[in-house]
């Protein structure tokens, strides 16, 4: 088991997630992940890189998109949320948002990260690493407004997490 994992997630928050335009800081920031230091130690974040799922003309199949890159160390129990859009600030993210992490890191491009129309996957990777060292997945659509718990290897909305737990 990973030291760090992506152990929650609200892909698709509730309101404006169809549209890639005109979305306010508010938002944008209601999409987000959370990467847990979920091992007793401290972790060094150094060279740790998010990435999700990206469908293009190109990449019709999908490839590996880097969303952000981690330095510093998190201490045990720690979460980083990683918001999508620019840095805003917390007066402009909803409470919902801003509890339950300890650190609030952002996108840095103005537009929603996590797939709606297709499934996706919150991976994470070292710096050097060819495969990543954790993943976790969800399949499409991600319903509007829920945040996604860690089960296994899947996202999965709450009122499904007992049921799949007990399998
Ligand atoms: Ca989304």
């Amino acid at each position: 088991m990973s030291r760090l994992q992506t152990v929650r997630m609200k892909p698709n928050p509730a309101g404006k997630d169809r549209s890639r335009y005109g979305a306010s800081a508010a938002q944008l920031a209601a999409e987000w992940v959370d990467i847990k230091n979920v091992s007793g130690g401290a972790v060094d974040l150094t060279g740790v890189r998010l990435c999700h799922i990206a469908y293009s003309n190109a990449h019709p199949n999908g490839r590996w998109e880097q969303i952000i890159a981690f330095t510093g160390t998190l201490q045990p129990g720690q979460v980083i949320r990683v918001h999508a859009g620019s840095r805003a600030n917390e007066s402009q993210i909803r409470y919902e948002d801003l509890v339950g992490a300890d650190f609030h890191l952002f996108s840095g491009r103005d537009e929603y990260v996590w797939n709606n129309d297709r499934g996706d996957c919150s991976s994470l990777w070292t710096a050097s690493g060819d495969q990543p060292f954790d993943k976790a997945c969800y399949a499409s659509p991600p319903a509007e407004g829920a945040i996604l718990t860690r089960v296994g290897d899947a996202l999965v909305e709450a009122t499904h997490a007992s049921a799949s737990a007990r399998r």
